[in-house]
C-alpha cells in the first residue's frame, strides 16, 4: 500500500461529493444512494448478488452488516418429515366425480366444503414448529457483521448501487481520513466479493452469524470456513470467507481480526448438499463445490476478480439503453427523490432508473445453471419469511420474468426453465392422483421439493393451471429468440405435457363447450365450473402447442386433438354490466376491488383478447378495469400498468406506474396497504416483493413496443408525459431487436435489426408495413 494508493482514495472522495452536489442535468447516473446508513433490512438496505446469493448491505459506520442467503438452502422437504409426499393427498380424484357433480346440480356450498376437504394438498408439522410445516420456507444464512476500528464523526457519507457497473459502494470520511467499501457478487467467479479500504491503516473485525445450527467452523490461512445444518431437515450447508489484506490476520474469540490494513477483501461463497432432482433433492457435495469455486479465485488479483465481473454484468446490462425526458434529479438522493417524485416532481431519471434497478436486480438474482428468483427475488433475511418466500404460480412467478425476454435478459429467464423441468416428475405425481390425468401441473405455492399439489386451503391453494402459464414463459423465450433448438428440447415438451392435463381435465358443458371443473379464479371464487383465467390459460397454451407442432413438423395427430379443443374452450365473455366476465356464470360484482384481475389473463400476459382482432372484449376489458379501480397490491399495480398498455392507454397506465413510486415504509410516511417503494426501491406488496419491481419494469417495455400480435408495435401506448425521449435495446418477438427515438410525442426514427433476410411487419399509428431485413442486419423504418 502506497501513497499513490491513498491519494486515489481522496481523489475518489472528492470526485463521489461533487457527483453528489453536481446539478448537470444531462450526466446519467443510474445511481441509488443515499446520505446516511441503513437502519432496516427491508427499507433501506441495498440488494447485491451473483444469482446464487443475494446480500443486503447496511454500510453502517461503525459496523457494517451484510445479510445473505443462499437460494437452495431451505427448511421442508422429505428429510422434514417421514411422511412428506410432495403435498399429494392419494387418491383425491375418486372425489372429482362427485364434486363435479354438485357443481352442475348449483350446489355451490357443499362442492366447496368437498373440495376444501379431498382437493386441497397435505403437509405436516414438524418439530421445529415452522409455520409452514414439511412445505418448508427459504431460509436466511446469516449476517455478516464487520466493526470497524475508527471513531468519529463521519462527514461526506455516501451509500450507494451503481447500476452502471453492478456494484455497491459506501464512502465517507472520519478526521479528514477516507473510508470506502465496495461490494458486488459476481457470477463468473460465483463469489460475493467486499473490499473496504481506508487512506490510513485500520482494523477490521469480522463476524458470522446465523440463525442456524452450527456443526463446525475452522479458521487457516486467512480462509474461514462455517458449516451448518438447517433443523427439521438437516440440509447441510458451508459458508467460506477467504481473507486477503495487506494488513494482519487472524482468528480470535470466534472472529477475524484484521488489523493495519490499508485494504482487506473478503470473498464470500456458499453452497448447501441440495440437488434439485426428484424425489430426495439431497447429496450435492456443497464442500466441494465451494472448495473449486475458491481455487478459482487463487492467485487472482481483486481487480481482475473485479474486471470479470464488470464484462459479464456490463455484456448483459448495457444492451438497453432508456431515455425518457430530460428532467433529471441524480442530484438528490434516492429516499428523498422518491418523497418528492410522489408529490408530483418531474423527474423522467428516475423513471428509468426505477426501470434499469429491475434489470439489475434480474442480472444479479438469476443466471444459467441458478434457481429462479423467488418472491423475494434471492433477497430473505428470515427463517420464517412471508409467504415462505417461495415459488407462487399464480401471478407472482410469472411477473418475476415478465421483463427477461423485452428487456433483452434472455439468458436470466432460463433458471426458470430448468425450475419447470424439475416440476415435471412430481407434477404428473399430482396431475394423476388429484385428477386422473395424464400430463403435469402445479398450483399455487410450490418449493424446491416437488410439491406440486394444491396448497393446503382450497380457496387460495387450488391452482392447477400454474404450469400451463409458466409454459407460456418457454413459448415466449423460443418467440422472442427464435432458438429452436431450445423449442424442440426444452420448450415443446414441457408444453405438451402440460396441455395433455387440460386435453383430460376440460369437461363438456350443457352447450356442448369445454370447462375447467371444479375452478377457482386465483385467491377470488368461489367455486365454479368455469373460471375464466382456467379457460384462457388452457387456449393460450394449446395455441402455442398448435404453433410450435407447426414449426417443428412434429405431432399431427396430438396437433388436431389441440385444435378441436381450443375451438372448443368456452370462450371470454360479456356480461351484463359491460364487464368482461370472470367466470362462466354472470355474477360479477361491480364494485369489487380484489387485487387478482386473473379473468384479463386473456389481454395480458395472453393474447387471446386485443384491441385490434376483438375490440367488444377489449373494452369490456376496460369496463371490469374501471370496476377493479387503480389500487392494489405492488404485483397488481404492475399488472394493471400492463393491461392499460394493452389498452394502449398510455396516460393511465403512466397513472398506475406512478402509484407504484408512491414512497411506502418510510418514516413520516405512513404504511399503505396498498402497494408502493421502500427507500431502496424494492417493491412494496407490502411486505417487499420483488414481482412488483418485475411487472414495473414489464410494463415500462410494455408502453414502448409490442409485438404479441405478430407485428411490432411501435411506441404502441406512450404516455404523453414522456414527450421525447429514446430507447435501444428492447427485444420484439421474431427475434428482433428495436431502436427509437421520438420527439413531441411522435416517433421520429426508428430501426429494427435481426438476422438478415428475416421478414416482419411494423406498425406506428396507422401505418403497417412489411420489412425485410437487409445484408447489414438492421432496417431502417420509413416514416
Ligand atoms: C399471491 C397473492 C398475494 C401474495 C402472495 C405471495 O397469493 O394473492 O397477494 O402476493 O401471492
Amino acid at each position: 500500500m502506497n501513497n499513490y494508493f491513498s491519494k486515489f482514495i481522496v481523489l475518489f472522495s472528492i470526485i463521489g461529493m461533487l457527483a453528489c452536489t453536481a446539478s448537470n442535468k444531462d450526466e446519467k447516473q443510474l445511481k441509488l444512494w443515499y446520505d446516511k446508513p441503513a437502519s432496516d433490512w427491508m427499507t433501506e438496505a441495498l440488494p447485491i448478488g451473483n444469482a446464487y446469493m443475494g446480500a443486503m448491505f447496511f454500510g453502517g459506520i461503525e459496523t457494517e452488516q451484510i445479510q445473505f442467503a443462499e437460494a437452495t438452502l431451505w427448511a421442508g422437504g422429505p428429510e422434514a418429515h417421514p411422511d412428506y409426499n410432495f403435498g399429494v393427498r392419494k387418491d383425491a380424484w375418486k372425489h372429482l366425480e362427485k364434486i363435479r357433480q354438485l357443481l352442475e346440480e348449483g350446489k355451490l356450498t357443499e362442492a366447496h366444503r368437498m373440495a376444501e376437504r379431498q382437493l386441497t394438498g397435505v403437509t405436516h408439522k414438524t418439530a421445529d414448529g415452522s409455520m409452514f410445516g414439511d412445505y418448508g420456507a427459504q431460509q436466511t444464512m446469516g449476517d455478516l457483521f464487520v466493526t470497524i476500528g475508527h471513531n468519529g464523526e463521519p462527514e461526506n457519507y455516501k451509500r450507494e448501487i451503481d447500476l452502471n457497473t453492478g456494484e455497491g459502494r459506501v464512502y465517507y470520511q472520519i478526521d479528514g481520513e477516507s473510508h470506502r467499501r465496495h461490494f458486488f457478487g459476481s457470477y463468473p467467479d460465483k463469489v460475493l466479493v467486499y473490499r473496504f479500504e481506508s487512506s490510513t491503516p485500520t482494523s477490521y473485525q469480522l463476524k458470522y452469524e446465523t440463525p442456524h445450527k452450527k456443526v463446525s467452523d475452522t479458521f487457516n490461512q486467512g480462509l474461514y470456513s462455517f458449516t451448518g445444518e438447517v433443523a427439521g431437515n438437516g440440509m447441510a450447508f458451508e459458508t467460506c470467507l477467504k481473507v486477503q489484506s495487506d494488513g494482519e490476520v487472524a482468528f480470535r474469540d470466534g472472529e477475524i481480526q484484521i488489523s493495519d490494513a490499508r485494504y482487506c477483501n473478503v470473498y464470500h461463497v456458499a453452497a448447501t448438499d441440495y440437488l434439485p432432482e426428484f424425489p430426495h433433492y439431497k447429496g450435492a457435495d456443497y464442500r466441494g463445490a465451494n472448495k473449486a469455486t475458491l481455487a478459482g479465485l487463487e492467485g487472482r488479483s481483486y481487480e481482475e476478480i473485479r474486471e470479470k465481473h464488470l464484462h459479464d454484468y456490463q455484456n448483459l446490462f448495457s444492451r438497453v439503453q432508456l431515455k425518457l425526458g430530460s428532467s433529471n434529479r441524480d442530484n438528490v438522493p434516492t429516499d428523498v427523490r422518491l418523497k418528492a417524485y410522489a408529490e408530483g416532481m418531474v423527474d423522467a431519471a428516475f423513471e428509468e432508473l426505477y426501470f434499469q434497478y429491475s434489470r439489475y436486480l434480474m442480472i444479479s438474482g438469476s443466471r444459467p445453471g441458478s434457481m429462479p428468483l423467488n418472491l423475494q427475488g434471492k433477497w430473505n433475511n428470515s427463517t420464517n419469511p412471508p409467504w415462505a418466500c417461495d415459488y407462487h404460480m399464480n401471478i407472482n412467478q410469472q411477473m418475476l420474468y415478465w421483463p427477461a425476454e423485452v428487456t433483452n435478459l434472455s439468458e436470466c429467464h432460463l433458471p426458470l426453465f430448468d425450475y419447470m423441468e424439475s416440476l415435471v416428475e412430481p407434477g404428473k405425481i399430482s396431475a394423476k392422483e388429484f385428477f386422473n390425468t395424464r400430463g403435469w401441473i402445479v398450483n399455487t405455492m410450490n418449493n424446491p421439493f416437488g410439491f406440486t399439489a394444491p396448497g393446503w386451503g382450497f380457496p387460495w391453494g387450488f391452482f392447477p393451471g400454474g404450469a400451463a402459464w409458466l409454459c407460456q414463459h418457454a413459448w415466449e423465450h423460443y418467440d422472442f429468440t427464435r432458438d429452436k433448438i431450445f423449442l424442440e428440447e426444452t420448450a415443446y415438451p414441457l408444453m405438451k405435457e402440460a396441455a395433455l392435463f387440460w386435453i383430460d381435465y376440460l369437461i363438456e358443458d350443457e352447450n356442448g363447450q369445454l370447462v375447467s371443473s371444479p375452478s377457482y379464479s386465483p385467491e377470488h371464487g368461489g367455486i365454479s365450473r368455469g373460471a375464466s383465467m382456467d379457460h384462457q390459460m388452457a387456449w393460450d397454451l394449446l395455441n402455442n402447442c398448435i404453433e410450435a407442432c407447426n414449426v417443428l413438423g412434429v405431432d399431427e395427430a396430438f396437433k388436431t386433438k389441440a385444435i378441436a379443443v381450443r375451438d372448443k374452450i368456452c370462450p371470454p365473455a360479456i356480461g351484463k354490466w359491460g364487464q368482461l366476465q370472470e367466470w362462466k356464470e354472470d355474477v360479477d360484482d361491480p364494485e369489487n376491488k380484489h387485487r387478482h384481475v386473473s379473468h384479463l389473463y386473456a389481454l395480458h400476459p395472453g393474447k387471446q383478447i386485443t384491441v385490434e382482432t376483438t375490440p367488444n372484449l377489449a373494452e369490456a376489458a376496460k369496463v371490469s378495469l374501471n370496476a377493479r379501480g387503480d389500487d392494489g397490491t405492488g404485483w397488481s399495480l404492475a399488472w394493471k400498468v400492463n393491461f392499460w398498455a394493452r389498452l394502449k392507454d398510455g396516460d393511465r397506465a403512466y397513472r398506475l406506474f406512478k402509484r407504484l413510486l408512491r414512497p411506502t415504509g418510510q418514516k413520516g410516511t405512513e404504511m399503505m396497504s396498498g402497494g408502493g417503494s421502500y427507500s431502496n426501491l424494492l417493491c412494496a406488496h407490502p411486505p417487499f416483493q420483488l414481482d412488483g419491481n418485475m411487472g414495473g419494469c414489464a410494463g415500462v417495455a410494455e408502453l414502448l413496443l409490442q409485438s404479441h400480435t405478430g407485428t411490432i408495435e411501435l411506441l404502441p401506448a406512450l404516455p404523453s408525459a414522456w414527450k421525447d425521449g429514446n430507447v435501444k435495446g428492447l427485444k420484439a418477438r421474431g427475434g428482433f431487436e428495436v431502436k427509437m427515438e421520438w420527439k413531441e410525442n411522435k416517433l421520429f426514427s426508428a430501426q429494427i435489426s435481426g438476422k438478415d433476410g428475416t421478414t416482419g411487419t411494423y406498425k406506428y399509428q396507422d401505418t403497417v408495413k412489411e420489412f425485410e431485413i437487409p445484408e447489414n442486419g438492421i432496417y431502417t423504418v420509413i416514416l
